[in-house]
């Protein structure tokens, strides 16, 4: 009984010992504020937007995001049909060989140049476009690095590919 007596009491001692520190209170409460903001505002920076054309070009060969969830959107800003025209993007795993990979998608014709045998190879894409339309994706990268994105139309690859830069 006695001793149940002392650890108890020590265990209140030390309750009150935190309480009287009197910054512990406080101090929780910042970090509940600080954990509520940040998964915001990386949503924000995690939202990717590139356009193509009908230039058979991207705006831009390099996006930049962090590990997580992240949203692509793509952009066919060109008036060309899909047959003649078409633009995806394929985001591919770290070291896949870029152009094995295109020369299996120019087949897949009847999958939007998404070769079946290939997707393992493949982190995300996006629907195959024509002018004026658009797609968006979500995805989640959790390993850091560079990733290799195309377009796998046949001979939109010369042109059409960049990096996207995972920190
Ligand atoms: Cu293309």
């Amino acid at each position: 009984m006695k001793r149940i007596f002392k650890v108890t009491f020590l265990a209140l001692a030390a309750t009150f010992a935190l309480q009287s520190c009197g910054g512990k209170t406080e101090k929780t409460e910042d970090t509940t504020t600080t954990e509520e903001l940040y998964p915001a505002e990386e949503a924000v920076a995690n939202e990717l937007t590139i356009d193509s054309n009908d230039a058979m070009q991207y705006s831009t060969n390099e996006l930049r995001a962090k590990t997580g969830e992240i949203t692509l959107t793509l952009h066919h800003t060109g008036k060309m049909e899909k047959t003649v025209m078409g633009h995806n993007l394929v985001i591919l795993k770290m070291g896949t060989d870029i152009n094995a990979f295109g020369a299996k998608a120019a087949e897949a014709k009847d999958n939007d140049y998404i070769p079946a045998s290939e997707e393992g190879a493949i982190v995300a894409h996006t629907k195959l476009l024509g002018g004026g339309e658009s797609d968006t994706v979500t995805f989640t990268i959790s390993e850091p690095g560079t990733y290799d994105y195309i377009c796998s139309f046949p001979g939109h690859l010369a042109l059409m590919k960049g990096k996207l830069i995972v920190e």
